[in-house]
């Protein structure tokens, strides 16, 4: 079998990649990725080193560049974690959002077509039900929730997932969709919420916690996502969307308060800022389709997840004082430098 996985430089996709090589050591995998600041080769310097593994620099959105691609090298299966991924940015440039995460899903379900492939993945979000209200902790995204996205993010999300329904209807291209909540663990880009606090508590910065810091999200240890996409695309049924999710809701002040403690920092670090325009309340996952049809269950706890994933930060600071030491430093202050302090 031969993956053609997109994004795979970044967090999920590396994540997901030595996932593969390890579970399906005789499955080929060819990485496509446009390298944009979030894809970082550094992350797969050991997948470099595997002889089933190729890597390709190329944008999704290039409809040239991905019919060659798809002629030379005839994938089987196809998952599509390309993505302009972060909710900030979004809110700053979102035509870059529409191109990569609407038109690229676009340009490389119609290589799909024409090449022929078994399954097509796209790797959505939660974000794309939009949010839940606080004093509701009965209600879950479903997959039958209605779509209601609220970022330009989260609504290029959402149109890539209303395309790829489109291509199943219409040309029935054996697609699956997966919503997934918020991930967690090695890899992560330190502009996301959890490694940017192991990062700023390490080197005694503020750390910047949005509004009253009672937003709730649904956190899931990354590996656990990967074991989701693999059941999904080896079987799960074509034209169906999997919500993958462990049921681990988190208010970010505790988020942030357990990554202090686990790192023996000063709550004092804490500094709330200016909210994120539009913020998400809460996003909570029923994961009942995914249990019950594939047998999926996550198996790292928050407790044990948080503890590794701190552990990773403290093992691999090559890896991030690269990133901080580049094109970061001018986007934090560009996101964190005008952001008011609130009275506690
Ligand atoms: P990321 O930002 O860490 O990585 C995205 C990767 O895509 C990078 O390697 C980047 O270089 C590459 N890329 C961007 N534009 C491209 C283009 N035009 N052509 C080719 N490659 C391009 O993102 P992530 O957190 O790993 O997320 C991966 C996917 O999972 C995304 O589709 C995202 O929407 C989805 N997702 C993420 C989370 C999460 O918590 N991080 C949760 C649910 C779903
Ligand atoms: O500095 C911060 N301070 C803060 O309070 C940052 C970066 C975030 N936050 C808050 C905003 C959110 O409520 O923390 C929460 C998590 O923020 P992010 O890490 O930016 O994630 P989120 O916006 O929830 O989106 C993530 O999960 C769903 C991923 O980035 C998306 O790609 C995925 O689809």
């Amino acid at each position: 079998m031969k993956l053609l996985v997109t994004g795979g430089a970044g967090f999920i996709g590396a994540n997901f990649v030595y996932y593969e090589l390890e579970n399906h050591p005789d499955d080929e995998i060819l990485c496509v990725d446009k390298l944009t600041y979030a894809g970082n080769m550094e992350t797969l310097a050991g997948a470099m080193r595997n002889s089933k593994f190729r890597f390709v620099r190329a944008d999704i959105a290039d409809r040239k560049a991905m019919d060659a691609i798809f002629a030379e090298q005839g994938p089987d299966i196809v998952v599509n974690f390309a993505a302009e991924s972060h909710v900030d940015r979004s809110i700053e440039t979102p035509e870059i959002f529409l191109r990569t995460n609407i038109l690229g899903t676009n340009v490389l379900m119609d290589a799909c077509r024409k090449y022929g492939i078994r399954r097509y993945h796209q790797v959505s979000t939660d974000e794309v039900y939009g949010d839940l209200p606080l004093d509701r902790p009965d209600l879950f995204f479903k997959e039958a929730t209605p779509i209601k996205a609220s970022s330009p993010y989260s609504a290029s999300k959402a149109s890539a997932d209303l395309l790829v329904m489109a291509y199943y209807r219409t040309y029935h291209l054996p697609v699956t969709i997966s919503r997934c909540s918020n991930n967690y663990g090695p890899y992560h880009f330190p502009e996301k919420l959890i490694p940017l606090m192991i990062i700023n508590a390490l080197s005694d910065k503020k750390l910047p916690v949005y509004g009253d810091g009672l937003n709730v999200r649904d956190w899931l240890y990354v590996r656990d996502h990967c074991t989701a996409i693999d059941l999904i695309i080896r079987k799960g049924r074509e034209g169906e969307t999997y919500n993958i999710g462990g049921h681990n809701e988190r208010a970010n002040i505790a988020v942030v308060k357990t990554v202090l403690r686990e790192l023996g920092k000063p709550e004092t670090l804490i500094e709330h800022v200016t909210d994120r325009k539009g913020h998400d309340r809460r996003y909570a996952i029923d994961p009942t389709k995914i249990h019950a049809e594939l047998g999926w269950l996550p198996t790292t706890s928050f407790e044990e997840g948080i503890k590794k994933t701190v552990a990773w930060y403290l093992e691999h600071r090559a890896w991030w004082e690269h990133i901080v030491s580049g094109a970061y430093a001018s986007y934090y202050e560009k996101m964190y430098g005008n952001r008011t302090v609130l009275d506690p």
